[in-house]
């Protein structure tokens, strides 16, 4: 990308801001959508006649807040940058273009300082990226996801410039927001930063995006770069990545080691425990969004994320009757979310629990909330989740 086009869209962002226009990338507006459309004249929301929280209401984006997507609000197949869901735990810094930079430093054979272009000039790809934050909850309606089209230079091209070094193991993706943490009594400054083993890193589909949905990445989506762990919970997207550091041990911290960590009970060698991991790549998950009345006909509409593997099936039941397949969107992609439609004739007139459970090529199959392992915790929410109808 030239200066030039950067500059205009920069600038088409502060007109689009000042107008306070809801934003919408240019073309993306117009993009057919072939299973999710808005509603057509003469259909209507079926409301959900279970228990919605009170947590659950449509906040507009506001500086440093947490801001999740209506769910039953989903109509296009890329979520609107002003609609997609914003999670940060130390605030959003505010980083320069032309100051930027992003370190690679520790176990590498050549130490990088690179700058915005350094990293547009390079081996960049696009990519349908969807993914949700690993608190998302059946409280918030699943309301902490969203589905983007990204681009960005791919991380192993940077790894494999730097050279990394026989003996690393591990690799910490630094971030610029930073904040003060108590911790046994010190307070402390810690910045925000996530890692991953070399192996990890070096996946193909990893990237430093610098853009989201065709506009220059949103500065509450970590501008000017942030990185994208396809088939990951949010929480490796590491948003306004500043260093890359290379070393031979584990990197401990708050987001790998306290925080997004799920204890659960396990069988290990074939003895029950306990035991923590650190969430990582998304578990496979269906949820419905929305029924759809049109005349006689409804149509019950969801996604599903999950870690990449290929979709065998995605399934409904209404009320004690046998699953039946619903239609996969075939604008799906393997790291998009995959959204899903199963037509419902002759719903007859009355209360119906409706839930939906998605199948992968390997045979895994979505839990109900029974069968999911014990836990301890309320990170990594993948169980069906039913749903209340009055038709
Ligand atoms: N620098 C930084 N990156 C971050 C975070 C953060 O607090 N700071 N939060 C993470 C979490 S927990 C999630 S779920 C995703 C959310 O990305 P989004 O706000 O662009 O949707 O960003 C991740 N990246
Ligand atoms: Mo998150």
């Amino acid at each position: 990308m030239t200066d030039k086009t950067l500059e205009n869209q920069d600038r088409r962002k502060v007109l689009k801001d000042a107008l306070g226009v809801g934003a919408i990338a240019a073309g993306l507006t117009t993009a057919p959508n072939l299973l999710f459309p808005a509603l057509a004249q003469g259909e209507r929301l079926v409301p959900f006649t279970d228990e919605v929280s009170d947590a659950f209401s449509w906040r507009p984006i506001e500086a440093n807040t947490t801001h999740w997507q209506d769910t039953r609000e989903i109509n296009s197949f890329f979520t609107n940058n002003e609609d997609f869901y914003l999670v940060q735990h130390y605030g959003q810094p505010t980083i320069d273009n032309d100051a930027y930079r992003l370190r690679v430093t520790g176990m590498v054979d050549n130490e990088l300082d690179l700058s915005l272009r350094d990293l547009q000039n390079g081996d960049v790809i696009e990519q349908q990226v969807g993914f949700e934050c690993g608190g998302n909850s059946q409280r918030l309606l699943y309301g902490l996801i969203g589905n983007a089209n990204w681009r960005g230079r791919t991380l192993n091209s940077i790894l494999e410039q730097a050279g990394i070094q026989e003996g690393a193991k591990e690799v910490v993706f630094f971030a610029e927001d930073v904040a003060t943490e108590e911790i046994r009594g010190r307070e402390v400054e810690k910045a925000f930063a996530r890692s991953m083993s070399i192996d990890d890193a070096m996946r193909p589909e990893n990237m430093l995006a610098f853009e989201m949905n065709g506009e220059p990445l949103p500065h509450y989506h970590g501008k000017p770069v942030r990185l994208l762990v396809p088939g990951w919970y949010g929480v490796a997207n590491v948003k306004w990545i500043n260093q890359i550091h290379v070393q031979d041990t584990r990197y401990m911290g708050r987001f790998m080691g306290r925080d997004y960590v799920t204890l659960k009970r396990s069988n290990v060698g074939g003895v029950e425990r306990w035991v923590e991991n650190s969430v990582t790549t998304m578990n496979l998950k269906s949820a419905i969004v929305r029924v759809i009345a049109d005349n006689a006909q409804h149509r019950i509409q969801g996604f599903v994320l999950n870690d990449g593997t290929p979709i065998e099936s995605v399934e409904i039941k209404i009320d004690d009757g046998p699953w039946q397949r619903a239609e996969l969107n075939p604008r799906n992609t393997k790291y998009s979310w995959k959204l899903f439609q199963y037509t419902w004739s002759n719903a007859s007139a009355g209360e119906h629990t409706i839930v939906s459970r998605v199948t992968d090529i390997k045979g895994n199959v979505q839990p109900t909330n029974d069968e999911l392992p014990e836990k301890v915790s309320f990170w990594e929410d993948f169980g069906q989740f039913p749903r209340r109808v009055t038709i």
